[in-house]
């Protein structure tokens, strides 16, 4: 039985990639942080017993910004594989908190190379680390693939070049199996919802439900290769099974504004959405409601512009170059964007009708903008 330690496991990727190694039969070790309330909802369907004999599934707190505690949870756990996906992974928040994020984004993933080195376990353990398609920033060509040069646009993206660099570093200075993923934007019901595309499919669904009044977006331009994080998490299990170690971009090859993924997520409930307007000055408006399940009237305005959603740097273009990941792994995406904004919809109506009985029941429901 092959062992997994997996940082981030509470994450959205932690929780696809800890199902997909339990089904493989591996011993799944996950790294959570202390809060004050359960941030467990993610993988409770995974829980084990702690207490029982024989349990496959084992959770360790901890956090990348404590190299003793990574030193001791990889020397008790003897990892054949760590999965660095823990990460201050919101792009817009680590200009808020940039030292923060370069801790933990940056200097964590040294620790969990230190710690392997520290151990002596630079033979045994094998090391993902969860790189980004945010290191190409400013679009210095297109589609990107491994050999297009970086240029980090966000505090997030200059943390992670460097946990980028210094897994090339530990591989070549002291042959470690350790490799980069740069994965490009990936979406599922359990996203974060402060995301734009999860903010945008539980915003659809709540309009459509009569939950809220509108959403606001900030820059509709920006241009994403979108693919469902349970194809992506299978990429990283095989980026680890190879031969050699290797870095591998991992992506779709189609590109999609935000302001087309709003028409796709709203259209998924019958709602046509039409653009008009300039700038911050852009709005939503419905054009059509087939749906007779949802009464919104034509012509209501449902979509907003909200500078505060704005970064001070953007990247405006991400599009990938997938072939050596489709040559060398044999990864294609299985979902295509369509697929994800239906799964995406799916998931947030049925989970917002539990609201709609709640409001009926004179309940308070928040309007959360994020
Ligand atoms: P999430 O934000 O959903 O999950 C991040 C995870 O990291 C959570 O489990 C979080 O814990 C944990 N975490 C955050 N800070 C720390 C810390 N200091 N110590 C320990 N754990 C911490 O991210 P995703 O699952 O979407 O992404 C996984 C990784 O892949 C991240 O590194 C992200 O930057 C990277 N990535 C993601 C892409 C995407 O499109 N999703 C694309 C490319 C890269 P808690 O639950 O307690 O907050
Ligand atoms: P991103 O994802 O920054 O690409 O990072 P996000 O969904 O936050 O933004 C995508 C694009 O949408 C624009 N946008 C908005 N974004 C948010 N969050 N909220 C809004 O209201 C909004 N309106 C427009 C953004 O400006 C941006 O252009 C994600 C994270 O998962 C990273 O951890 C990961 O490394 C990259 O994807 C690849």
């Amino acid at each position: 039985m092959k062992t997994a330690l997996i940082t981030g496991i509470t994450g959205q990727d932690g929780a696809y990639l800890a199902e997909l190694l339990l089904e493989k039969g591996y011993m799944v070790h996950g790294l959570k942080r202390r809060s004050s309330m359960f941030n467990t909802d993610r993988i409770d369907h995974l829980y084990q017993d702690p207490h029982e004999k024989n349990i496959n599934l084992k959770l360790h707190y901890g956090d990348l910004t404590d190299s003793t505690n990574l030193i001791r949870i990889i020397q008790e756990t003897q990892p054949d594989e760590i999965y660095n996906l823990a990460a201050m992974s919101h792009v817009k928040v680590s200009f808020d908190t940039p030292e923060y994020t370069a801790n933990a984004d940056g200097i964590g993933t040294l620790r969990i190379l230190e710690a392997i080195r520290i151990l002596g376990l630079t033979e045994k353990t094998r090391i993902y680390q969860a790189s980004t398609s945010e290191l190409y920033g400013l679009v210095q060509a297109v589609p990107q693939s491994e050999t297009t040069p970086f240029y980090p646009r966000s505090p997030y993206a200059v943390a992670k070049l460097y946990a980028y660099w210094i897994t090339v570093n530990y591989r070549e200075a002291y042959g470690m199996f350790a490799c980069n993923g740069i994965l490009f934007n990936h979406e599922s019901p359990l996203r974060g919802e402060t995301f734009v595309t999860r903010k945008i499919t539980r915003a659809a669904s709540r309009i459509a439900l009569g939950l809220q009044e509108k959403v606001y977006l900030g820059n509709l331009d920006s241009r994403r290769d979108w693919g469902h994080a349970k194809d992506y998490v299978e990429a990283m299990w095989r980026i680890l099974q190879q031969d050699e170690p290797e870095d591998f971009v991992i992506a779709t090859g189609v590109t999609t504004t935000v302001r087309d993924f709003v028409k796709m997520a709203f259209a998924e409930v019958g709602i046509e959405i039409e653009f008009r307007g300039e700038g911050v000055e852009e709005k939503g408006y419905v054009a059509a409601c087939s749906n007779p399940e949802y009464q919104l009237e034509v012509g209501r305005e449902v979509v907003c512009v909200d500078v505060n959603y704005f970064r001070p740097t953007e990247v405006d273009l991400l599009i990938g170059d997938g072939t050596k990941a489709k040559e060398k792994l044999g990864w294609e995406p299985k979902h295509d964007l369509p697929a994800l904004v239906k799964d995406m919809m799916q998931s947030d109506v049925e989970l917002f009708k539990r609201d709609t009985y709640l409001k009926d029941g004179g309940h308070r429901i928040l309007n959360y903008h994020e």
